[in-house]
């Protein structure tokens, strides 16, 4: 088993419910959760026990967990689950580690939460990615088989991710593909994912005992339900046609829209916008960077950088004036639960009409 003690020093008990429930908010996900996970996960006995496989990977999606500040959701995590298997953290090694991955599997056979990071090469029989002589393809149906559910993290666990770009030279899938029949699985897309929604859908499990409502693509509607482009810091200027043009230029350094630099917000879906990252402070978009469409299989390394997205969002109200510089910056974060609310409450208030197609891209008001 992996040692939490290690990774989690000085979290006492107020500050862990407190940071659930602050989280909890953020998420949009019912204010019962934070207490009910919490209560559930006091009694250790009640943890899901947790078998957390790596394949094709960067392990990205494990330091994004890990690298944030106090308290982070590795703390937090760990303090909702019984973490069996782990191989970034755990200190096992060669056969030891492969020994407590089988003594995991039986001791809680159809009991255990399958975490998978990374993809999955099918080409020449799997051959380029074996851990302890054993291809992912076998691993994965192996652990699988017995799993009482399974969790994709990251693009490449969703759909294939970086490995699959380009020729996909490896033949690289995501685990979808390979997982039994009718074995439930949710899929957390991002490169990485956002840390704060593993722990979101935790939380949910923990409280339900089942895995939170998803869309087409497996993802849970409470984190991918919306565009990027729905709640962007940025989108006042892009309803206001004011857009940067080339990276560094004074509509860049001013917090301009980055459409035209071929952010793919608008055909995005998740909830950086709202929540971003480390504790609400940063993202993508907020560093000056277009969103990629990390969370979307069909866009990440599928789309050019720089192609223009189609707007399939019209402008929330055309009546919204040029932002000012005052404007740039006040948008909702992660812990302003409250004014997400109020802004999802005038969009829908002022009738915008969310399903109409932009078939042209935005008019640009400084040419
Ligand atoms: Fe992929 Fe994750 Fe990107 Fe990296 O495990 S989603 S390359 S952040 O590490 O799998
Ligand atoms: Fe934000 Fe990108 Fe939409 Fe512009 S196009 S408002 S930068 S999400
Ligand atoms: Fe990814 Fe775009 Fe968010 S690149 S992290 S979905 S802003």
């Amino acid at each position: 088993m992996v040692e939490k003690s290690l990774l989690t020093p000085n979290l006492s008990r107020r500050d862990f419910v407190k940071a659930l429930g602050t989280i909890t908010t953020a998420l949009g996900l019912p204010l019962t959760v934070a207490d009910k996970a919490a209560e559930a996960a006091s009694n250790v006995d009640n943890r899901p026990p947790v078998i957390w496989l790596h394949f094709q990977e960067c392990t990205g999606c494990s330091e994004a967990i890990l690298k944030t500040t106090h308290p982070s959701p590795a703390e937090l995590i760990l303090e909702l689950i019984n973490l069996c298997y782990q191989e970034t953290l755990m200190a096992d090694f060669g056969h030891s580690a492969e020994r407590l991955l089988e003594e995991s599997i039986k001791k809680y056979a159809g009991k255990y939460i399958l975490i998978v990071e990374g993809s999955i090469p099918l080409k020449d029989n799997g051959v380029y990615c074996k851990i302890g002589g054993k291809t992912a393809i076998d691993i994965l149906k192996h652990t699988a088989a017995s799993a009482a559910a399974v969790i994709n993290l990251g693009i490449c666990a969703t759909s294939g991710g970086i490995a699959s770009a380009g020729s996909n030279p490896t033949g690289a899938v995501g685990a979808p593909e390979l997982l039994p029949e009718g074995i439930p699985y949710i899929s957390l897309p991002g490169c990485p994912p956002n840390p704060y929604n593993l722990l979101g859908v935790v939380m949910f499990l923990l409280n339900f005992n089942k895995l939170p409502e998803v869309d087409s693509k497996k993802r849970p509607l409470f984190a991918y339900g919306t565009l990027i482009h729905e709640y962007c810091e940025r989108r006042a200027n892009f309803d206001a046609g004011r857009f940067a043009k080339e990276f560094g230029d004074e509509g860049h350094r001013n917090g301009f829209c980055l459409y035209q630099l071929g952010c793919k917000g608008p055909i995005t879906h998740a909830n950086c916008s709202s929540i971003k990252f480390n504790e609400g402070i940063v993202w993508p978009i907020g560093n000056g960077n277009p969103c990629i469409g990390c969370t979307e299989g069909d866009v990440l390394f599928k789309e050019s950088l720089f192609s223009h997205a189609m707007v399939i969002q019209p402008r929330l109200n055309s009546n919204v004036p040029p932002a000012t510089p005052e404007d740039l910056g006040k948008s909702p974060t992660a812990f302003q639960g409250a004014v997400v609310g109020t802004v999802l409450g005038a969009v829908v208030g002022g009738g915008a009409v969310l399903a109409s197609k932009l078939s042209k891209e935005p008019e640009d008001e400084n040419k």
